[in-house]
């Protein structure tokens, strides 16, 4: 069994229930196990569209038996359940379903990247990663999700608007 996190976000429509029922529809998955879930923030969108609505962002962790591929289908099937369209780079979105960590994989695979290459980046990713696992390793960094959040420091561009930067 791997241990996997997961980022969640929804900034459109009943985004508490969204979530929760995304945690419960992760906790469904064949060969799972859910192990922690965090609490939800709310966030100032990070890179999106002026007047963007704030979001409510949380992670999970899971121990799971499928591999990264099996688990990404997964939760893009879960976003699409949950009424997920990808009209633009960083739109507005009901349901985003991010995979942080996979173990220690590093996989850089058209579609699947692990580590999310901007989870170390984005505040909203690492407090609640590192509500649910405090010491998993960011394999690359060679660092803790909780030591990754309290050395965070905002990029100097993370207001502006989404200015090309790739959809997470
Ligand atoms: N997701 C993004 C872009 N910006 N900002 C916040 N606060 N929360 C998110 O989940 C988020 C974002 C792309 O996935
Ligand atoms: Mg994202
Ligand atoms: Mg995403």
């Amino acid at each position: 069994m791997i241990t996997a996190v997961i980022a969640l976000g929804s900034n459109l429509g009943r985004r508490q229930d969204t979530l929760m029922a995304a945690v419960r529809a992760i906790a469904r998955l064949p060969d799972t196990r859910l192990v922690a879930t965090s609490r939800l923030r709310e966030t100032d969108p990070v890179l999106c569209a002026a007047g963007a609505p704030d979001f409510l962002n949380g992670a999970c962790r899971i121990e799971t038996g499928l591999t990264a591929r099996q688990l990404l289908d997964a939760l893009l099937a879960i976003e699409a359940d949950h009424g997920r369209t990808r009209a633009a780079p960083n739109a507005d979105r009901t349901l985003d379903l991010d995979l942080i960590l996979f173990g220690d994989a590093v996989i850089d695979e058209p579609g699947l990247r692990v580590p999310h290459p901007h989870a170390h980046e984005r505040l909203f990713v690492l407090d609640a990663a590192a509500d649910v696992a405090p010491e998993a390793l960011h394999p690359e960094l060679g660092r803790t999700l909780a030591d990754l959040r309290d050395a965070w420091t905002a990029p100097a561009d993370d207001r502006g608007a989404a200015a090309g930067s790739p959809s997470g």
